[in-house]
């Protein structure tokens, strides 16, 4: 496994559209499975393909990003929290609620941002798994949220993308400012 280095806004690759995958390989596991370190690390909720410079139709999510992989103590009266790596190979919204849902969101790839977006509450989503195996489920919350944001990543779209050009500009500016600042 190896942690990938994550790309940055304006880096042009960003607002490539990725590929569909034809057929789910062992590179693409391979490449599921550094994905998921490289979240880990961020660390990040999640991460699309092109984050790390591979422009295909791959995203990772997990939302307990922080959670124990090993519990060690199984009869301590502490939640066990376990990792839950999700992989969503050529994600399809097939239906998207009329209500919406705002969660100030933020991006690897546009660091230490935030803003408040406005998604679909509810979307009927189909996908591949990484054994190639055909999904469909409906999915609310969080992972609604998250979902859509890194689908837009596969169209060469970025949260910031959703806001007011001038809300927009400041956010860049800020990221700019730190930036030379540290
Ligand atoms: O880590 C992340 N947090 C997050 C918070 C709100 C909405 C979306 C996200 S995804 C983001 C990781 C990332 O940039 N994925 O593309
Ligand atoms: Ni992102």
């Amino acid at each position: 496994m190896a942690i990938l280095s994550i790309i940055e806004t304006p880096d042009a690759r960003l607002k490539q559209i990725s590929t569909p995958v034809a057929t789910v390989t062992d590179a693409h596991r391979t490449l599921i499975a550094d994905m998921l370190e490289t979240m880990y690390d961020a660390p990040g909720i999640g991460l699309a393909a092109i984050q790390v410079g591979v422009a295909e139709r791959i995203l990772v999510i997990d939302l307990q990003p922080d959670a124990d992989d090993t519990p060690d103590d199984a009869a301590s009266e502490d939640i066990v929290r376990i990792k839950q790596p999700r992989v969503f190979i050529n994600p399809e919204i097939v239906w998207a609620s009329d209500e919406l849902s705002v969660y100030s969101e933020g991006c690897l790839s546009v660091p230490e941002m935030y803003a408040d977006v406005s998604r679909p509450a509810r979307i009927r989503v189909q996908w591949l798994d990484d054994q190639g195996a055909s999904n469909e489920a409906e999915i609310d919350g969080l992972l609604a949220t998250c979902l859509q944001h890194e689908m837009d990543h596969l169209n060469g779209v970025l949260f910031i993308d959703h806001l007011s050009r001038l809300k927009r500009g400041m956010l860049l500016k800020k990221l700019e400012k730190l930036r030379k600042t540290g």
